[in-house]
């Protein structure tokens, strides 16, 4: 019998992958492969390549250990074809296959690739997540709002997680009220279990270093996990250790703190080293068990079989075409300093820096700080999307463009958002420390050292006075503005324009 080809790409590093359900030990032939086309179509973090490249080679090994014959392609091999397509054909060549089973990429443009390819394919669904594509559509088909928090009550219903017959634990289906605190004077606990490299890593970090060495990031220190079973640990480590006090300070922001209590699990759950449900159950049971109060366990996996979930099923809803919106018109450059250049603002300059150190910030810097800045500036969403795609070590464009394009960019119109994410700088004060040490003043309304954020989030209102000020959220913003006396209103603008125009100018602002 002929062999074919089951591709496994580099995020669906997961040993029930349907693929390899379909395909035949004995007979079908698995082909992975470390592409210059996928490194390099947006400009990764160093970090977020050693990973995949780490983890694939591992993989790889497990599945020849359990009896595959499997193809794998390193980057530097002189045969590498450099793209997906090509190394499939190239495969196909050196063994007669004509016939290729895959899953479902996360990627609109690799699933266009494969199906467009010189090749008879069959592609199958990714059912490593909790709901189907179908699934998804069902539940969004006739709703006017396509609302997270709906959809969510139908996952823990499915999944049964954290229900008590038909009604939610506790009787609350969300304690968001409750994981609100500022952040903490100082954080207990050791952060993340990160893992010592092996000689296997070490030959693929000194790999990126060389091919990639001069993107955006830091390469080392590298401790992430590279197989399941120290993502496993990874996961247990969390549970014992941050859980506990996650939900109480899942939104505070604190310098020197780049983890605070969060799990850094996405990057496993996202390459497939874990699978959702088991990650939530372990949360459901240190909850039973009476180690972690109900907000943790609860806001923990609202975020996964919510949230996670429901930006899949937007991203595969809307079509290929979601990456391209931009609703509000925003044309501004993506600003040096989120690149590393110098910036006075505080909040800025640590997440961007810890972006560049570890390819991580937790939601509320991505969304309240980076994501709230290139909003209120008016950036073009399409840069701030290939920021985000680049620079996380969890992003995937599946779960990434949602996030960037949707909830925080407004781009898409409101599919996912009600209301666009826009603060002024009251709110990093409220929940960070980042304010303490910045040369802006968060208190200065206007003039040289008022905080640029508060500038700009009345300019944002009022360049958008037309679209928003009938949003009946966001009725009290425009209230206080139009409260403010028309010549400090006017100071407040001609202040973020001088301010913008400095940003233009490549000052350093
Ligand atoms: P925790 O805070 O500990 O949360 C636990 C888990 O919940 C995460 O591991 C993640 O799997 C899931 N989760 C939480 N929030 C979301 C969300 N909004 N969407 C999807 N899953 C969620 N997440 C990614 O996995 N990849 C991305 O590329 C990505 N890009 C983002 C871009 C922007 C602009 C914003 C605002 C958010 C983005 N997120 C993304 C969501 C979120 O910021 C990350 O999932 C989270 O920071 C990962 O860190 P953690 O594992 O410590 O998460
Ligand atoms: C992100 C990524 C990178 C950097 N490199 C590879 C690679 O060399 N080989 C591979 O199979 N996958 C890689 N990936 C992940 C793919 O880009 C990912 O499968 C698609 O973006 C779909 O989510
Ligand atoms: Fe950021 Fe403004 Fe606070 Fe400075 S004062 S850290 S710019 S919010």
């Amino acid at each position: 019998m002929v062999s074919r080809l089951v591709l496994v790409l580099g995020d669906q590093l997961s040993e029930g992958l349907s693929a390899l359900r379909e395909a035949d030990k004995t007979r079908d032939i698995v082909v992975m492969a470390e592409v210059a086309d996928e490194a390099e179509y947006v400009r990764h973090h160093p970090k977020k390549i050693a990973l995949i490249f780490a983890a694939m080679r591992k993989f790889s090994k497990a599945l020849q250990a359990d009896g595959w014959d499997v193809r794998y392609g390193q980057l530097d091999d002189s045969a590498n074809a450099g793209s997906i397509v090509g190394e499939l054909l190239r495969r196909a060549e050196e063994t007669g296959a004509t016939e290729v089973i895959c899953t479902e990429p996360g990627e609109w443009r690799l699933i266009g690739e494969l199906t467009d390819g010189p090749f008879e394919l069959r592609m199958l669904s990714d059912d490593r997540f909790i709901a189907s594509h179908a699934e998804f559509e069902g539940w969004a088909e006739g709703r006017k709002a396509l609302r997270m928090e709906y959809f969510y009550r139908d996952m823990r219903r499915k999944t049964g997680l954290l229900m008590e017959g038909d009604k939610p634990a506790g009787d609350k289906w969300n304690y968001d009220h409750d994981n609100r605190k500022p952040a903490p004077d100082e954080v207990t606990g050791e952060g993340p279990l990160w893992f010592e490299t092996d000689a296997e890593v070490e030959e693929v970090l000194a790999l990126v270093e060389a091919r990639f060495g001069k993107h955006f990031g830091e390469l080392r220190p590298f401790g992430f996990a590279t197989t399941r079973a120290q993502a496993l640990q990874a996961l247990a480590h969390f549970v014992k250790e941050a859980l506990p006090k996650f939900g109480d300070y899942q939104d505070a922001m604190l310098a020197g703190q780049p983890f605070l209590y969060h799990a850094v699990l996405s990057p496993y759950l996202n390459i497939g080293l874990l699978n959702p449900l088991e990650v939530c159950q372990a949360v459901e049971k240190a909850w039973k068990n009476g180690d972690v109060p109900i907000n943790a366990a609860e806001g923990f996996i609202r975020q996964i079989i919510g949230w996670r979930e429901y930006v899949r099923g937007i991203y595969f809803l809307e079509g290929p075409s979601y990456t391209e919106r931009n609703l509000l018109k925003h044309k501004r450059e993506l600003p040096a300093f989120y690149w590393g250049s110098e910036t006075r603002m505080n909040c800025i300059r640590h997440a961007v820096g810890q972006t560049r150190e570890h390819g991580y910030a937790h939601h509320i810097q991505r969304l309240m700080v980076t994501g709230n800045f290139a909003l209120l500036a008016g950036v073009d969403p399409a840069q701030v999307h290939e920021w985000y795609l680049g620079v996380y070590v969890d992003a995937f464009e599946w779960v990434e463009s949602p996030n960037t394009l949707g909830m925080s960019q407004f781009a898409d119109g409101g599919v996912i958002a009600s209301k666009p994410y826009v603060s002024s700088g009251a709110y990093i004060n409220r929940m960070s420390d980042y304010c303490k040490g910045c040369s802006y003043k968060v208190s200065a309304k206007t003039g040289e050292k008022a905080c640029p954020f508060n500038l700009l989030y009345w300019h944002f209102l009022d360049r958008h006075r037309d679209r928003f000020s009938n949003n009946a959220r966001m009725g009290n913003m425009y209230r206080t503005w139009d409260r403010m006396d028309a010549e400090r209103r006017e100071t407040v603008l001609e202040d973020a324009e001088k301010w913008l125009a400095r940003l233009d100018a490549g000052e350093v602002v």
